[in-house]
């Protein structure tokens, strides 16, 4: 019963699109399981340039079924403009399915993610700014609507006009907003559920069915374990799981199904959004890289935050979710560097420091203890094979597997498909 996840290992971005979509050749399902249409995953292969937000990047394979797992949040607005562009694209969406259980990101949601980062005032977290931790609150309130109850027409009325009065008081009285309009957050309820219908499934079961059927399903990752709401840094975080454990309760399968943990990781540092980052690299060398990498976000556009390795972060964040290997991605944008670092320890008043700390106040003050190592002028880019690393760049690889503690089973080289290195 081989279910495989593919979790970021620092704050998202870490390249996961691409990995999916190269391991979706080999798998039957691909599942969404946390997060929302605040990912922006990009997948670059024979039939195009992708930009997914909600849809998991495995799509792009004919016969690879798609599920949007009950841990999602879904904004069916969204959803659905992502579904006509791959079929504009000619990729067809006939096999992808979304849970009865998923959350629906509601208007007021998008609307309260706003009012409340502008409330932060300069503790804002920099949020997306689509509803996410709106709709993730209403879940664990228990005020929330399924995209199943989107189908229920009889209760519906009942169930938005409840949820859209309760907000209402919130938006008015506390935030002095507009109040929502009920009759118009029901009536593109009920046009998502009609336009939705044919595909909401309970997920758990078809995925439960697969695996007992020896079928391989890959879990995909949506940010990364750095913004989990547990174990990430807090509150600079998003509203859910996105590491292991989010990817059980996030599909409704049992941890047994689960043969390999993936931890995919970037060969640098990136973070956007709020929040402490040790390993920032301010200044001109931070830029460079960035417009090199061109390191801006999918969904908003803002331009990411640029860092060494941090492999205090990255060793946590193995151990959080047990990663059986890691990918490590965008080795090739290094190239050409004099010298690279690796962050191997905080120090913090006065301390040595080996762990991620919880206190966000701590780890703001946390100041990296680097490791140099010399770079490498040839390029790694496009690379297929370990053997055409040069050898500055595959000692920089051996010094990350025995700092995270576990081995590069991939290695990417650049965007496409084939620009990647599988490690035997
Ligand atoms: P939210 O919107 O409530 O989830 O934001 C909370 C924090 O989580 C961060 N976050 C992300 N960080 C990196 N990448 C993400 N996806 C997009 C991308 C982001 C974009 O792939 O580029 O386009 O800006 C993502 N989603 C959420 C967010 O920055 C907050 O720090
Ligand atoms: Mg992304």
């Amino acid at each position: 019963m081989p279910a495989y996840a593919v979790i970021g290992g620092q704050w998202g971005d870490e390249g996961k699109g691409k990995v999916i979509d190269y391991l979706a050749g080999q798998s039957d399902c691909v599942v969404r399981y946390a997060g929302g249409n605040n990912a922006g995953h990009t997948v670059v292969n024979e039939r195009g340039e992708f930009q997914l937000h909600l849809v998991p990047s495995g799509i792009c394979w004919p016969g690879v079924t798609g599920i949007i797992g009950n841990g999602v949040v879904v904004n069916p607005e969204v959803l659905l403009g992502e579904i006509a562009g791959l079929q504009n694209q000619g990729i067809s969406t006939d096999q992808l399915f979304i849970s009865d259980r998923a959350h629906v990101i509601m208007p007021y949601h998008i609307l309260l993610d706003e009012l409340q980062e502008k409330a932060r005032g300069t503790g804002a977290i920099g949020t997306t700014g689509q509803g996410i931790g709106p709709a993730y609150v209403d879940k664990a309130s228990r005020d929330g609507i399924r995209v199943g109850d989107l189908l229920d027409t009889k209760h519906l009325p009942d169930r938005v006009n409840a949820a859209v009065a309760m907000k209402n008081r919130l938006i008015t009285g506390v935030f002095d907003g507009d109040s929502v309009d009920a009759a118009e957050v029901l009536a593109k309820c009920q046009a998502w559920g009609e336009q939705l219908r044919p595909q909401v499934r309970a997920t758990e079961q078809m995925a439960q069915d697969l695996l007992e059927s020896g079928k391989r399903v890959l879990l995909e990752g949506a940010q990364g374990t750095l913004l989990d709401v547990d174990h990430g840094s807090y509150p600079y975080v998003t509203s859910s799981s996105p590491s292991i454990g989010g990817a059980i309760t996030g599909l409704g399968i049992n941890p047994q199904s689960i043969e390999g943990v993936v931890g995919v990781f970037k060969a640098y540092s990136t973070r956007v959004g709020g929040g402490p980052m040790p390993t920032e690299m301010h200044g001109q060398s931070g830029e460079d890289l960035r417009e090199k990498a061109h390191e801006y976000g999918t969904t908003t556009g803002r331009p990411r935050r640029i860092g060494w390795f941090d492999s205090v972060a990255a060793r946590y964040s193995r151990q959080i979710n047990g990663f059986t290997g890691m990918v490590l991605t965008r080795l090739d944008i290094l190239d050409g560097m004099p010298d690279v670092k690796i962050c191997v320890g905080y120090r913090a008043d006065g301390q040595d420091l080996d762990r991620f700390p919880a206190n966000t106040a701590l780890l703001e003050r946390c100041e990296p203890v680097y490791e140099k190592m010399p770079g490498w002028m040839e390029p790694t880019a496009s690379a297929t094979r370990i053997e055409q690393l040069p050898a500055n760049a595959l000692a920089y690889v051996k010094r990350l597997e025995s700092l995270v503690g576990c081995d590069a089973q991939i290695i990417s080289t650049g965007p496409s498909r084939e620009e990647t290195i599988a490690i035997e």
